[in-house]
């Protein structure tokens, strides 16, 4: 890390009179994580118009060259150059090349049916029956981002979360409280009276440095307030960033943007304040005016229906106007629970922990078909694919190792608006290849087929979950397969995702207030059959998935209703008035792009309300917050890791 510059920087302590707002106390508890310190400095990282990005790194594109990546007829990455002729994932193709002839549109890799890897290739976009899109190249570019930043962290000093497949958190309050001992030696020494709750001395530095860092302003009387040391530890988080970024621009060449604040919830909305390739830092002091200036529909878990209800109760967006009602009111209108995390929320107070134990807990691997296909041949064409491209995913989690291990395969069909679902206990005791999990998709394919009426099949998606933890120390191969063939296989259960079993999964969660959360958890509007798929995988109780959720991007949409949907011309405006996504206002040219970003929104959800669950749960009833399941669309792709490092998954097909 940097040091400061002599005399603007976070340096040279000189004794003052004044006592710190904070304690040893406080300060002590950054060195082990604690959500309690007000001290505390977490960062968010999130990679520019990432999918643009890798291409251009690719391919070799000049940093000034407009590109967007392609997906059928839609964009779902723009980059910065390109943005500057109006280019949006609102976007068509041809709506992006008539805005500016010299975009490059890269097609996203596909895989297709009958070959045996993915790839990619000039005729994707035209080929969305045969083709499924694979994310593996953006798979992989996250997987060496994640690995860099954690390798220009101290090892002991580093909490990393993997927030999403172009997201990171860091939580840096250890780092900064040894960096912090280390520029300030005095506040290594105890607290005189030897009381931990005493006042820390008021630190020294009066002016500090923050270099270009994008700084929220403030009204002047705030700005005259000394730093404190909530000031210079985030200073502190900052440089650290800024070094983060510096690494990854130089050693991978990419550039992202950040936000560091004193939580989570602030310090993504820091990362997305100003973009490309800055840093915006939100000091505690800065915390409520920036956030005044933000709809409360853009903050975390309010994207959605609870969002719509929030502003249609209070009769408004504004955060600031939110804040002057009194918590009682709020309870009234929204039950206790959601009242509380509201409360909090906008006023930018979020104890959630950053998790570096993030686990995927299923994969799913899924294709639409448009048009439906008509028979069995067709269907296991596919699931030699989906075997394969869970199997490379496996590979990545370590099964070969016997880190992980999945317990359950499950198949789901689609037919006349109707899913149909198998699921079998994968057998222990032999080694689970591609080839194994292929048979036991055929053979619960099968036992679909008997059931008859299963053709024209809409949708075919795979998933494997239950993941176990394999040998631990020295444990041999012998003893993890005694251990595994100790539980007795669970053999075909017929499962019908419903409702019900969606409930029932919710159940097992601790209980939490029902009237206020899970109104917004599952109900998707009628006749919209995706999410009734997704939730089949979504197990509340499970640790956070990886980005596993972003599976959904690649599964064309999963919504059996898009095969009926014709691609909306340009000049149909009634039609594109209506192609607005209802969570962000983005338009879009067609429905498929509208629903491949309605997936995506989807599928954040999902992984936004379940990262914020255990420390919800590990609070007090009393002021516990909640994660607002979701705002009412969550759902979730399982899916997850990812491919082996070199090039791409082969499918062997027999
Ligand atoms: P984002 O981080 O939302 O967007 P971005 O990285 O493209 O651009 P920004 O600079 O504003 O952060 O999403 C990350 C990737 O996820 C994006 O590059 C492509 C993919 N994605 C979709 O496939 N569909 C979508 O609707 C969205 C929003 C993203
Ligand atoms: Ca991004
Ligand atoms: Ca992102």
């Amino acid at each position: 890390m940097p040091s400061p510059s002599p005399g603007s920087g976070a340096s040279s302590p000189l004794r003052d009179a004044r006592r710190s707002r904070f304690t040893y106390r406080q300060l002590a508890q950054l060195a082990t994580y604690s959500t309690a310190t007000p001290l505390r400095v977490v960062a968010h990282i999130d990679l520019d118009a990432f999918y643009a990005q890798c291409e251009m790194i690719r391919l070799g594109v000049p940093e000034d060259k407009p590109l967007a990546v392609q997906q059928w007829q839609g964009l779902i990455a723009v980059n910065y150059p390109a943005r500057k002729w109006e280019i949006g994932r609102h976007c068509n193709i041809t709506e992006a090349k008539k805005l500016c002839p010299e975009l490059i549109a890269q097609h996203v890799a596909t895989w297709r049916e009958g070959d045996d890897k993915w790839a990619y290739r000039d005729d994707a976009a035209a080929n969305i029956a045969t083709d499924k899109v694979s994310l593996d190249p953006y798979r992989l570019q996250s997987r060496k981002i994640l690995a860099l930043v954690k390798d220009s962290l101290p090892k002991d000093l580093q909490k990393v979360e993997k927030a999403s497949i172009d997201e990171v958190f860091l939580d840096l309050s250890a780092q900064v409280h040894s960096e912090l001992l280390r520029r300030f030696p005095e506040l290594s020494s105890p607290p005189p009276s030897g009381d931990v709750a005493e006042s820390l001395p008021f630190p020294s530095a009066a002016a500090l440095d923050w270099r270009n860092d994008n700084l929220v302003v403030l009204d002047e009387d705030q700005e005259t307030l000394d730093p404190d040391w909530d000031d210079v530890v985030i200073l502190l988080g900052s440089e650290i960033v800024r070094g983060v970024r510096a690494e990854i621009r130089e050693k991978l060449g990419y550039t992202c943007s950040a936000g560091i604040a004193n939580n989570k919830l602030v310090s993504k909305l820091g990362s997305a304040f100003k973009k490309p390739n800055a840093q915006t830092v939100v000091r505690s002091r800065a915390v409520l005016p920036f956030l005044t200036g933000i709809k409360v529909t853009k903050m975390r878990n309010l994207g959605g229906k609870l969002g719509d209800q929030v502003v249609s109760t209070f009769g408004t967006e504004s955060v600031k106007e939110l804040r002057d009602i009194p918590l009682d009111q709020i309870k009234a209108k929204l039950g206790d629970e959601t009242a509380v995390w509201l409360y909090n929320t906008i006023r930018g107070i979020d104890l959630s922990e950053v998790n570096s134990r993030t686990q995927i807990k299923s994969m799913l691997s899924a294709k639409s078909f448009r048009p439906s296909i008509k028979t069995p041949e067709q269907g296991i064409k596919w699931l030699r694919i989906f075997a394969g491209d869970i199997y490379s995913r496996l590979v990545e989690e370590g099964i070969l190792e016997h880190k992980r291990w999945p317990r359950t395969i499950n198949l789901h069909h689609r037919h006349a608006g109707q899913t149909r679902s198998k699921s079998s206990s994968i057998p222990s005791g032999k080694p689970l290849d591609e080839q194994a999990l292929f048979a036991l998709a055929k053979e619960l394919f099968y036992q679909i087929i008997a059931e008859g009426d299963v053709w024209p099949c809409a949708n075919l998606s795979l998933s494997v979950s239950g993941f176990e933890e394999g040998v631990k120390g020295n444990m041999g191969i012998g003893a993890f397969f005694k251990k595994r063939e100790e539980t007795p296989p669970r053999r075909s259960i017929d499962t019908v995702p419903n409702e019900s079993s969606i409930m029932e999964q919710q159940s097992k969660k601790p209980r939490v207030d029902k009237s206020s959360i899970q109104q917004f958890f599952h109900k998707r509007p009628a006749g919209d059959q995706g999410p009734l798929q997704v939730k089949e995988h979504l197990d509340a109780n499970q640790p956070q998935p990886d980005d596993a959720k972003f599976s959904w991007l690649d599964q064309e949409g999963n919504d059996a209703d898009k095969s009926s949907h014709g691609v909306i011309g340009l000049e149909d405006s009634a039609h594109l008035a209506s192609l607005s996504c209802p969570r962000c206002k983005a338009r879009f040219g067609d429905e498929i792009s509208l629903q491949s970003h309605q997936d995506w929104h989807f599928a954040k959800d999902i992984q936004d309300s379940e990262r914020v669950k255990p420390t919800f749960a590990d609070q007090p009833a009393t002021s516990r917050g909640h994660p607002p399941k979701g705002s009412g669309q969550a759902s979730k792709r399982g899916r997850g890791g990812s491919k082996l490092e070199q090039g791409q998954s082969k499918l062997t097909f027999g």
